[in-house]
């Protein structure tokens, strides 16, 4: 599938503003989650594991703490943040318990 174009500057402060818990850090989107317990953490995982692959588009999950998932979105095929990555962090932000 081709991947939209990068996002300028601009273009990526105003979208920040759709996705409030996502921090912009470098070229990628980033967010902390916490869980009750590692359960919930894998629970979470696996569902946003389902979400990326319907969208065939993948963040990179680091999982530490037990109970707290990191998640980093940015399109590696255009090296830096597009539409796919705001799209996604905001399917991202309604599966949460
Ligand atoms: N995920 C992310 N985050 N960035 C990409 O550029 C990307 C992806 N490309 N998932 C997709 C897969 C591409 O490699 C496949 C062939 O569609």
């Amino acid at each position: 599938m081709p991947r939209p174009s990068l996002l300028s500057e601009s273009q990526v402060r105003e979208m920040l503003s759709s996705v409030p818990h996502w921090e912009h850090v470098g070229a990628s989107l980033q967010r902390t989650f916490t869980f009750p317990t590692f359960l919930h953490a894998m629970g979470f995982v696996n569902a946003v594991a389902i979400a990326a692959e319907a969208a065939d588009h993948h963040p990179d999950i680091a999982i530490f703490g037990w109970n707290k998932v990191r998640l980093t979105l940015s399109t590696h095929d255009r090296g830096g943040l597009t539409e796919l990555d705001f799209a996604l962090a905001s399917k991202i932000d309604t599966l949460q318990p």
